[in-house]
């Protein structure tokens, strides 16, 4: 799985940007850990701020395996396929505040009011203590300006902003709790006391809150540990200052083990989507995460239906692009598996084992355009020599394609015919056809 080469050109557009290594599917960005992503909508894309897991650095001084955060890149998407990073937007060394010693530049949010960006982020202060900070910018992208001291009378994690539809700006918050202010119209202070939301869950609610309004319906969605890991939870209100009242659950416990969950709620193109993290680059240390996004449904009276986690995420796929099986919709079961491709670099992605004759695994929404697709190549690997079967829509379907994998040890790409491929929008399945094992990296259309 190399970066596509749609990013190495897009990278070129300007001297900040550069490629991502990022995709339709989950997690969305591959070449580095992203945690706490914040999704807005700017300038008609989504921007997606979230903070930055790194590996502790030589001289690191801080808690043993512990979050290690420096900075924060932007990245941003017209179609939530292809993500543009646009660099590093703002660095603990930038902050004049800052304790760089700390490495706790933690989950940040931007919100947008009369032409300028503002970029709210906590960081550990040379004072001692979590404050949170704003950096204000021109683009949505950067370069922001940090101002010289945090925001004074807060002390807290997690600011999440809300600006109401009249205007007024409020700044959400958590130290154990769940905090409130509102913000003076410049921003960057806030106006009188916060003022703590008491009525919420008393234990294992202590970062990460989130605020949306819908339909007259304010929002406010926060992790809780109700077990044993943080699960996203919401409680709903008349007013951006509560009281909110406790109204369910939106996203279960990771499976993973991940224990933190930070997310953020937005609407774009008239579909909800859910934007969070799990560690799928870091099976074994839940402190170097991945973003991810998944749709997200109301029912008619408001309430938020569950998320269902997927590996697919939301992105529609071209089908002349490497199209990442391993990120599948569904599968025949335990015949196919999922590994890393390279046990040492998890960010080189992933590969799917097709382990018995017929198992299959469905890829949904692949992109065949008007369907002028004559040819199928597969990344694969067939100790003994193996066969795929191609269909689309069902895995019963009309067979599209059929690839025979040449024995042997190494990757190879393997080509065949494609038949009767149709226009437009359709699932895919890949099948090991034959009896011996298969091994594919991706699938794509010609
Ligand atoms: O990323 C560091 C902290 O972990 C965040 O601020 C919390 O929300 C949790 O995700």
């Amino acid at each position: 799985m190399k970066p596509p080469l749609r990013h190495l050109l897009a990278a070129g557009v300007a001297g900040l940007l550069q490629s991502a290594s990022a995709f339709a599917t989950n997690p969305l960005i591959m070449d580095q850990f992203t945690a706490d992503p914040t999704a807005r909508v700017f300038q008609g894309k989504v921007y997606v701020y979230p903070s930055h897991d790194i590996k502790a650095p030589p001289g690191y001084k801080g808690k043993p395996n512990w979050f290690v955060m420096e900075d924060y890149h932007v990245f941003s998407s017209e179609n939530l396929t292809d993500w543009q990073d646009h660099g590093v937007i703002l660095k603990q060394t930038d902050v004049p505040w800052v304790d760089t010693s700390a490495y706790a530049m933690w989950a940040p949010d931007s919100v947008f009011k009369d032409g300028k960006y503002y970029f709210y982020f906590p960081a550990i202060a040379k004072t001692g203590g979590f404050r949170i900070g704003v950096a204000v910018a021109d683009q949505p992208y950067g370069p922001f300006k940090p101002m010289p001291t945090p925001i004074e009378g807060v002390q807290g994690i997690d600011p999440a902003v809300l600006i109401d539809k009249d205007g007024q700006a409020y700044l959400y918050y958590s130290l154990d709790r769940i905090f409130v202010a509102r913000l003076k119209p410049d921003m960057l202070q806030i106006e009188g006391e916060p003022v703590v939301f008491d009525n919420l869950p008393k234990k294992g609610l202590q970062e990460g809150p989130f605020v949306f309004e819908r339909n007259g319906i304010y929002y406010l969605t926060y992790p809780h540990v109700a077990n044993k890991t943080e699960r996203l939870e919401y409680a709903t209100s008349t007013s951006p200052m509560g009281p909110f009242t406790a109204a369910g659950v939106i996203l279960d416990e990771a499976e993973s083990g991940c224990w933190t969950v930070h997310h953020s709620i937005l609407e774009y193109q008239g579909q909800w989507y859910l934007f969070y993290h799990d560690k799928d680059l870091s099976p074994a240390f839940d402190k170097n995460r991945a973003i991810r996004a998944d749709r997200l449904f109301f029912d008619a009276d408001g309430t938020i239906r569950r998320v269902i986690p997927t590996l697919r995420g939301v992105g529609r796929v071209a089908a002349k692009s490497e199209i990442q099986i391993d990120r599948y919709s569904a599968t025949s079961g335990t015949d196919v598996a999922v590994s890393f491709l390279d046990e040492t670099n998890p960010h080189a992605g992933w590969k799917t084992r097709f382990g018995a004759a017929q198992s299959w695994v469905r890829f949904n929404e692949v992109d065949f355009g008007r369907g002028a697709q004559n040819a199928i190549e597969v990344r694969a690997k067939a100790l003994g020599g193996g066969t795929l079967e191609i269909r689309l829509d069902r895995a019963d379907g009309p067979v599209i394609g059929r690839i025979d994998v040449g024995a042997g040890t190494d990757w190879v790409i393997a080509r065949a015919a494609a038949h009767r491929v149709p226009a437009g929008v359709h699932d895919l399945f890949v099948a090991q056809a034959g009896v011996e094992t298969v091994e594919v990296d991706w699938v794509r259309f010609r």
